[in-house]
């Protein structure tokens, strides 16, 4: 699978990570899930509870604001990720060290069941069942069908369950459409 729109038109479903630790973090993830959702053939279809979460991998850095979104998309998985490459780029992204403070950071998990490990994109992605950052605003989203769902939503408990992972609950959105992003 690469350059070419699936050959049925059929949708595939993806998951999409956001954090957000420098500026105004939940305008930031606000603006993404509009932008995304307003690219022609991309539709958010659910979006997870906003989490504040703890630096994790370079720590003395601010704490996270990340969700997880639930797309339907007729994009291939690397038309997604340049795609979400580019959104970043339009959000102003600002990194100055790898696993530093960014303005917004758009992370492709999983498309479909697909697995693919090539230099620009590894799916699913390498690092997801490792980060509760991740697993737990995944499994808020995440389709039962999924081949990967009984990992995650057991990881996520677990992560939940131990307490140290240092993950509130920040904000419920109430999605109703991506243009008005709506607060509970
Ligand atoms: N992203 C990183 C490194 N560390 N920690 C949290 N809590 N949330 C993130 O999104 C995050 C991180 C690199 O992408
Ligand atoms: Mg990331
Ligand atoms: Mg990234």
């Amino acid at each position: 699978m690469d350059e070419q729109f699936p050959f049925n038109g059929a949708q595939a479903e993806a998951y999409i990570a956001l954090g957000s630790n420098m500026g105004d973090r939940e305008q930031l993830l606000l603006s993404a899930i509009a932008l995304i959702d307003a690219h022609p053939a991309i539709e958010v279809s659910k979006v997870s509870g906003m989490y504040e979460t703890d630096p994790v991998g370079y720590t003395d850095q601010p704490s996270f604001l990340n969700m997880t979104l639930a797309v339907r998309t007729k994009l291939t998985p690397l038309m997604l990720l340049r795609q979400l490459l580019a959104l970043e780029q339009e959000l102003g992204r600002v990194r100055q060290v790898r696993w530093g403070p960014r303005t917004i950071d758009l992370d492709l998990l999983l498309y479909d069941n697909v697995r693919m490990d090539q230099e620009e994109l590894t799916l699913p992605h390498p690092r997801m069942l490792e980060r509760s950052f991740v697993l737990v605003p995944l499994n808020d989203v995440m389709d039962e069908s999924h081949q990967l769902y009984d990992e995650v939503s057991a990881a996520s408990r677990a992560a939940l369950l131990d307490g140290k992972e240092g993950i509130t609950l920040w904000k419920i959105l109430n999605w109703r459409s991506a243009s008005e992003p709506f607060e509970s």
